[in-house]
């Protein structure tokens, strides 16, 4: 069961591991002239894409770096490209294959919206709507003024073979903010290990785990070409994601979801359902979570923050859910519970095929003072890769997230049927209607007080969404551009 080679050449670079970045510009396209962006698309982009062994050799220097305590001086630039199905569609005849439904159908079909109780797409940014979207490039660097050099740079050579429908620049927050989202909470702390990519931390003793408590996951479950997960099996070799053509190898679906935050409202919300139930708003907003602001995972802290924790990457993942049986330490509902239980169904291989890989970046200035209801946009460029949109972004949002029977088969300690409530950062009900969690105060170590959390309004709301496929290098420079 050797895990497989993976062809980190032709694999672009923010699938598997994430370009590097402090800002992204997200370039939303329209084709206007087919040949011509074929012609660009053959001559000049492939060589230009940043591969996934790019992202891993400028992460080895970026860790050189840092164990020998030297000054930053990260100067990596990266540009990707995604195609959404109209966008592949003039490229190549894609009549036949049968693709991902998801992918096929889109983020902004009614289908789509309906299943996942998204907002309707006449709420969404006017801009992103006004037209069709083919394709996203994604540029990103140290800092704004070398990607909008680099934006420049490519809108040049792709000249009138193109129209941006709608262009966004996210950026990392600034000072001890960096790494966290606009609610405060540090990100990016949880990510699949893969086989055959990520360094097994303790070979002897946890063979199926790269960090402590980081499972390792066959890679095709993100990138075409390789094995999956075994449908009935934690750890062995699953057959390979069924491709619908071969230059589908090497290639990924990426989910796009621009999503609003509304900070100063999720701030003073916390605070007074805080006061109503006579806990510390801090506890009230990681129980929504699942973690502190620092990362610190209420499994292993559950009553007080603890950052020498949060920041420490052996043990901030190291916990599973299946033994908090009542909910003690971390609510059922809780975002990172709901969004990834862990060993807490009744299958946690079936849990495994679920899984993301996420690569997003906050958009919109920090709150600015006094602003007690959300004046200036901000929110989360968020973006996952996968190799089904249907089996694992949308199945976490419509079954886990949106679904306030999940996780199911829970009791009380007196023996009652507990309903966990919805995912409190993304869950959406149906008519965007109000929502409410199980437990938000803690009955640990002990207690046995009832509460609930009724929660009126989203805090996070979907302006703009897209579906694209992340093709290998080589199929953009050969059957793509041919
Ligand atoms: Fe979530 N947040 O600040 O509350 N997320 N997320 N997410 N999220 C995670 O573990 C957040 C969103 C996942 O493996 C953390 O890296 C916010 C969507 C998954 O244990 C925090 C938004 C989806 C994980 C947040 C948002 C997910 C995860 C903890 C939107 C998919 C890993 C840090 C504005 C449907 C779970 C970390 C694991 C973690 C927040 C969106 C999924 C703090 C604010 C749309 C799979």
């Amino acid at each position: 069961m050797n895990p497989p080679a993976l062809d980190l050449d032709d694999i672009q670079g923010d699938v598997l591991e994430g370009l590097q970045k402090n800002v992204e510009n997200f370039l939303f396209f329209k084709i206007v002239n087919k040949i011509y962006f074929k012609d660009v698309l053959r001559r000049y982009i492939p060589g230009q894409i940043t591969s996934a062994r790019q992202v891993t050799d400028w992460q080895t220097a970026i860790e050189r770096r840092k164990k020998f305590d030297q000054a930053r001086s990260d100067r990596f630039h990266g540009l990707n490209l995604g195609l959404s199905h109209c966008g592949l569609a003039q490229l190549v005849v894609i009549g036949m294959l049968k693709l991902d439904p998801a992918f096929e159908r889109g983020a902004d079909h009614q289908n789509t919206i309906e299943t996942l109780n998204d907002p309707l797409r006449s709420t969404w940014l006017k801009e992103f709507v006004a037209d069709r979207t083919d394709g996203v490039f994604l540029i990103t660097g140290p800092d704004r003024s070398s990607v909008t050099f680099h934006v420049n740079e490519l809108l040049r050579l792709l000249g009138s073979s193109i129209k941006v429908v709608y262009s966004e620049i996210g950026n990392v927050r600034p000072g001890a903010e960096r790494g966290h989202e606009h609610f405060g909470f540090l990100d990016g702390i949880a990510q699949p290990g893969i086989r055959g990519l990520t360094e097994v931390a303790d070979p002897r003793r946890r063979p199926d785990q790269g960090l402590p408590g980081q499972d390792l996951i066959w890679p095709g479950e993100f990138v075409f070409g390789y094995p999956g997960q075994h449908p009935e099996h934690p750890t062995n070799e699953g057959p390979p994601p069924r491709m619908a053509a071969p230059w589908m190898r090497n290639g990924s679906y990426m989910v796009f979801r621009r999503l609003e935050q509304k900070v100063p409202e999720f701030r003073r919300f916390v605070a007074e359902q805080a006061a109503r139930l006579g806990m510390h708003r801090e506890l009230l907003a990681a129980r929504m979570v699942g973690r502190w602001r620092s990362g610190a995972p209420l499994e292993a802290a559950p009553l007080r923050d603890d950052p020498r924790l949060g920041s420490d990457e052996k043990r901030n993942n190291d916990f599973e859910f299946g033994d908090d049986r009542f909910q003690q330490k971390c609510p059922y509902a809780a975002h990172i519970r709901k969004v990834y239980p862990r060993d807490d169904t009744a299958s946690e291989t079936e849990v495994q095929r679920h899984r993301i890989i996420r690569a997003g970046i906050p958009f919109g200035p920090e709150v600015t003072p006094g602003e007690t209801t959300t004046k200036h946009r901000r929110g989360l460029m968020f973006v996952c890769y996968q190799t089904s949109i249907e089996r694992q972004f949308e199945y976490i949002q419509k079954n886990y997230a949106n679904n306030p029977e999940f996780v199911t088969g829970k009791r009380r300690p007196s023996g009652g049927v507990v309903t966990p409530g919805y995912d409190p950062i993304i869950g959406q009900a149906p008519g965007n209607d109000a929502r409410q969690m199980d437990e938000p105060y803690p009955n640990y170590p002990a207690g046995s007080r009832r509460t609930t959390l009724a929660i009126p309004n989203q805090f996070v709301v979907l302006t703009a969404a897209a579906y694209f496929f992340m093709p290998s290098i080589s199929a953009l420079r050969t059957v793509l551009s041919a």
